[in-house]
């Protein structure tokens, strides 16, 4: 990265992940959780904290570290981030447990709804110059039998090549790299985009600080997001990898699995091409 490249700021992108998280669940609804249930989840998270704080022997300079970091994650929006990055993978492997068909994976914070729709053979909205390999991603969507599913839509979105994603860094321009593909006959669909480059989560916000003072990386594997939908089937939301790619065994959200691992073949002409058929299961 050049010293000129703008930089999405953890301010910046934490805040606008923190209102597409608010719309997302005023669209999507959130569910209500019982008492007894409540009571169970809330006594249980405690009990494990409590525990730590036991068999470690937390210090009160400690706990007023934690603290001041907890208020700064919700003032500076990180918590989608934060939660999404440390805490959805193991939702989804719970949900995965009851899902058949193309594997899925986390969300992440940076999805955003009614993008423009495209045809089975499209190139997705780019800059002009846009950087990076370009990449034709072509696969198949069917149903647990075989049977393809014309119609079906393929919601697509990415960083760019500096690790950007648009909605959520101010210099791209809105819909960069985005789009509702649907398939054409027999399911099929080419799209034509730029093969984006690892992630580096903001460091500057508390999450990124968060990493440094425990040793870690912030880098996530480069990967392609996508949720895939067909009438009458269940939608699954994933994420497409690159084999050989840096991260790929130590993703900072610990969303890869071996099965989304993408080997793209280089074309004459410099550009890649890569297929991922995808299967849905009956809703
Ligand atoms: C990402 O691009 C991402 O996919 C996740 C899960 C978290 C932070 C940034
Ligand atoms: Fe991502």
């Amino acid at each position: 990265m050049t010293a000129t490249q703008p930089s999405p700021t953890a301010a910046g992108s934490g805040a606008n992940a923190s209102a597409a998280f608010r719309a997302s669940t005023a669209r999507r609804g959130a569910a209500s959780t019982g008492q007894e249930r409540a009571d169970r989840l809330i006594r249980r998270t405690l009990e494990a904290v409590h525990e730590v704080i036991r068999e470690e022997e937390l210090t009160y300079p400690e706990f007023q570290a934690v603290k001041r970091w907890l208020m700064e994650v919700g003032e500076s929006g990180e918590w989608p981030l934060f939660l999404d990055v440390f805490v959805e993978h193991e939702v989804e492997a719970v949900a995965a447990k009851a899902q058949h068909g193309t594997l899925g994976t986390i969300e992440g914070p940076y999805y955003l709804p009614d993008q423009q729709r495209l045809p089975a053979v499209a190139t997705l909205p780019m800059r002009a110059d846009e950087k990076g390999d370009r990449l034709v991603f072509s696969g198949q969507v069917r149903d647990l039998d075989g049977n393809p599913l014309p119609g079906a839509e393929i919601d697509f979105w990415q960083a760019d090549a500096d690790g950007y994603y648009s909605g959520f860094a101010p210099h791209l321009p809105e819909g960069n790299l985005r789009g509702v593909i649907v398939s054409g006959d027999e399911g099929r669909f080419a799209i034509t985009t730029i093969k984006p480059a690892p992630y580096q989560i903001p460091t500057d916000g508390p999450t990124g600080k968060m990493i440094t003072a425990a040793g870690w990386h912030p880098w996530r594997p480069a990967h392609l997001h996508l949720m895939v939908r067909a009438g009458g089937h269940r939608q699954v939301t994933t994420q497409l990898y690159f084999a050989g790619g840096e991260w790929l065994d130590s993703d900072v959200a610990s969303a890869t699995k071996d099965e989304l691992v993408l080997t793209p073949d280089r074309q004459d002409d410099g550009s890649y091409a890569a297929k991922y058929d995808f299967v849905l299961e009956s809703a």
